[in-house]
């Protein structure tokens, strides 16, 4: 591909960026450094016009949104937290994927009334809750959900799951699913409008090389 603007690419470092690697080498995207190696959090590429920002997976729409990135990559998860403000989310990758679950211990009761339930996907569970006309109390936490439950922290968590190892480590287990999660495509609106014909092309390329299984 040839980019005849400036173009800032925002990933996080671990399966994001794994995984985005094959689908930007299609579009003739390369990093010339490791990311898992080098501490740089600006990574340059081949192509001279092209950059790379390693941030943390949920700062990805923050960076988009405000135009320090002009695109990037971020889970389904992070972006319904997020909302999707002053983002074009026009592809879904179809990497990273999982499952959002409620997940609790066996046998769990879901219809208890005014539930308390540990996450870090505060707004996915209110919502998720509200659908179904059920109170719920939420406790916010930044990781390893999987131990409110066995403190006595929390009735439920709300988490992503892979394979179902980590809940089944903890005695835990999912309980209700909530959404499939994979990674999207996002794009700052004004980048879209200033950069257009680089942004079009680089989506229709990366649309051809998406799997879809
Ligand atoms: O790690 P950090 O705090 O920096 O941020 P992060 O955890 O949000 O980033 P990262 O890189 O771990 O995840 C980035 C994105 O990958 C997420 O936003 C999801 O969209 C996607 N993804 C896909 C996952 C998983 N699969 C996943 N299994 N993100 C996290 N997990 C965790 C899950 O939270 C749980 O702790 O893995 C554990 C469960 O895995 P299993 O296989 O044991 O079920
Ligand atoms: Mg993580």
């Amino acid at each position: 591909m040839n980019f005849d603007a400036p173009l800032t690419i925002a990933l996080s470092k671990g399966r994001i960026f794994q995984d985005s690697l094959p689908l930007l080498a299609q579009a003739g995207i390369e990093p010339t450094e490791d990311p898992e190696t080098s501490r740089k959090l600006i990574l340059d590429t081949n192509q001279p016009q092209v950059k790379l920002v390693l941030i943390r997976a949920t700062d990805v729409p923050t960076y988009v949104q405000w135009g320090a990135a002009d695109l990037g990559v971020a889970g389904k998860d992070v972006l319904m937290e997020h909302g999707g403000e002053g983002l074009y989310e026009p592809l879904d990758l179809n990497i990273a994927r999982c499952r959002m679950m409620v997940c609790g211990r066996p046998g769990a009761d879901l219809s208890a009334r005014r539930l308390r339930i540990a996450t870090k996907y505060v707004n996915s569970a209110r919502r998720h809750f509200a659908a179904k006309g059920q109170q719920i109390e939420v406790i916010k936490l930044y990781g390893s959900m999987e131990l409110a439950p066995l403190v006595g922290l929390s009735d439920l968590i709300v988490d992503l799951v892979e394979t179902g190892n980590t809940l089944k480590a903890n005695g835990l287990e999912p309980l209700e699913h909530m959404a499939d999660i994979s990674s999207r495509l996002i794009l700052n609106k004004a980048s879209w409008k200033m950069k257009h014909s680089s942004l079009a092309g680089l989506v229709e390329v990366l649309r051809e090389a998406v799997c879809t299984d």
